[in-house]
Order: structure tokens, then sequence, then C-alpha cells
């Protein structure tokens, strides 16, 4: 009782715009804490304003150089923004963040600039689950831009940014063979392609090559994918990236995409979630604790194998 009269503390101070309620209800989020369901349901109906962009890319692309600028360029157009950097190589916040204090300190300070990083904890798949949580709660809070960072190197980190409106995949010259990262999946999810160190050699060279591989597929849902140079370091070709952002959010919009993205996401949310609790009604159940531990203890005489006792773990379940 006096733990749900916290959480409803918790809740009306976040309902006022409190960035401290705001961040322990993030917290409670990512880890998955007692009342976490509760806070999400009450949230549930204040979402689906913001517009959420993924940013995705290799390892020190300059994902998140791109995105303090990205985000700064928004603000500066009246809009609030929430940052989610998911397990960043190069921190966003403490120490020398994104090679730039300066101005990265400037959006920290920001109050309608929020930023948080999560750790990779436990399965990516509950990351991804977790990091579209947590967007809600910036969506709900009224941050009506949404950016979420991701390293596109696995399905599972890519499946977070997928969950975007507007998904935004990051190159650089020195990533190498062009055509190789497009078999890594992010061609598929690319709403915007960003050639970022422009500055270096062979950025020219690898946005023509992107755009002959696009060149040569339809265009999704009549969108033509931009390829932009930036020079991120230098907040140069920023001003195109955002009005590209804008433009798709529109396109989008008038061609009915949003709507079909959200339900999309709202289906999956809640496959998710009955997957989870399933998973744990299965295996805290004790009947089927037992069933299992007299199976393994059975000495070999048993002619059951794992196949037949997820049989009957199933069984056991009553959905089948
Ligand atoms: N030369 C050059 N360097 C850049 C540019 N943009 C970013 N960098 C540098 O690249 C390095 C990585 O930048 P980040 O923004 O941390 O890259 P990231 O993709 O967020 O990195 P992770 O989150 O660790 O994957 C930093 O040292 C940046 O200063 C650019 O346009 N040109
Ligand atoms: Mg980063």
């Amino acid at each position: 009782m006096r733990d749900n009269n916290r959480l409803q503390e918790l809740y009306e101070k976040f309902q006022a715009g409190d960035r401290l309620a705001l961040a322990r209800i993030i917290s409670l989020v990512e880890n998955r804490s007692e009342g976490f369901e509760t806070i999400l349901h009450n949230i549930f109906p204040s979402t689906g304003r913001a517009h959420r962009v993924g940013i995705t890319g290799p390892p020190g692309a300059g994902k998140s150089t791109l995105t303090s600028h990205i985000a700064k360029m928004f603000r500066a157009a009246g809009n609030t923004i929430g940052i989610i950097a998911v397990d960043p190589t190069s921190p966003f916040t403490g120490g020398a963040i994104l090679g730039d204090r300066i101005r990265m300190s400037d959006i920290g300070l920001d109050s309608g600039v929020f930023i948080r990083s999560m750790a990779t904890r436990g399965s990516l798949g509950g990351l991804a689950v977790a990091t579209n949580e947590v967007g809600d709660v910036l969506d709900a809070f009224g941050k009506n831009i949404v950016i979420m960072e991701t390293v596109g190197v696995g399905q599972s980190e890519l499946d977070i940014v997928a969950a975007a409106e507007t998904t935004i995949v990051v190159l650089v010259p020195e990533s190498g063979d062009g055509i190789q990262t497009m078999k890594a999946g992010l061609m598929e999810i690319a709403d915007i392609f960003v050639i970022n160190k422009a500055d270096r050699e062979g950025a020219s060279q690898l946005a023509r090559e992107v755009e002959a591989v696009l060149a040569m597929r339809e265009s999704p849902g009549g969108w033509t994918i931009p390829v932009l140079l930036t020079m991120a370091v230098k907040a140069e070709g920023i001003k195109e990236v955002v009005e590209a952002i804008e433009r798709h959010k529109e396109h989008l919009k008038s061609s009915r995409l949003l709507e079909a993205k959200r339900k999309d996401r709202i289906r999956k949310r809640i496959r998710d979630i009955v997957n989870q609790r399933i998973e744990s009604l299965i295996w805290q159940n004790e009947d089927i604790k037992r069933l299992v531990d007299e199976y393994l203890a059975d000495s070999g005489e048993s002619p059951d194998t794992p196949y037949t006792l997820a049989d009957m773990v199933i069984k056991r379940l009553g959905i089948e």
C-alpha cells in the first residue's frame, strides 16, 4: 500500500513536469522494478505525440555528435527533446562528452532536453522493449522529439531503431566497403542516409555507392531516401538532416504510414508484454519446476525427452 502511494506520488510529480520524477520513472522502467507496468499503463494514453527518430550506424561514426546538433536545431525551433543513447561505447554524459564538452553541456543544461544513457543489460531483445518503453515515458512527459541512438551491429539493436518513425543510418568512409554495410540489414531500415566525416577521403564516393544501391531498389511507400553528407564535428550539413526528418515526418503523415507504424509498434508491444509474462508464468510455476526436476532426476529409464517435456509444460499452461 505504501508502495502504491509512492508510485502515485511519483506519477503525479511526473505529470506536473518534474524532471527528477521523469528520471526515476525511467530507472523504474529500465530496471523492471516493481510497479513499472502500472506506470507504463498510466502514461500510455499520453503517448503517441512525439516523433521518434532512430540513429544507428557503426561504432564511432559520429552518431552522438550528430544527435547533439540535430537536437540543438530542433530545440532552437521550439521543440523539446528526449535522447536515449543505448549502450554507447563513447558515453553521452560525463567525461569528454561527444568530443565537444562545451556544446554538449549546453544541451545537457537546457531543461528542454533530457538525455539518458541505457546500458545493455540482460538480453538485447529485452533492451529493445525497455528502450521503446523509455521512449513512451519521454513522449508522455511531453517531449515532442525522441531520438534513440544505438550502434548498428546486431539485429536486436536494429530492432530498437526500427521501432522509430524515422530511422537515420550513419555511415563513414572508414567503415570500409559501403556495400558490406548494406548487407548488415542497415539498408532495409534507413529512411535517411547520412554519410558523416565528409572531411575524410572517400566520403562522396561512399555517398555515390549508397545512391547507386538505392537506385536499384523500389522506394518504399513513395519516399525517396536521401543520402546526405555531414561533418558533424563542425556542425556542417545538420540543417539538411533536420529538414529531411521533417519531410519524412510529413510524408508519413500524408501517406497514412505514420498511423500504420504506430499500430505496428503497439501490436509488437502487446506481443512483447505477453511473451514476457508467459515466460515468467511458466518458469516460476512450482508444478512446472517439479515436472522438469523430476525428469532430470530420472536415471534414464524415462521414455521422455526435452521435446515431450516441452509438450507437457505447454499442456500444464492450459492454453493449447
Ligand atoms: N573527422 C571527423 N570526425 C568526426 C566527425 N564527427 C564526429 N567525429 C569524431 O568521431 C568520434 C566519435 O564520435 P561520436 O559522436 O562519439 O560517435 P558515435 O557514433 O556516437 O560513437 P559510439 O556511440 O561510441 O558508437 C569523435 O572523436 C568525434 O569528434 C566528422 O564529421 N569528422
Ligand atoms: Mg555515441
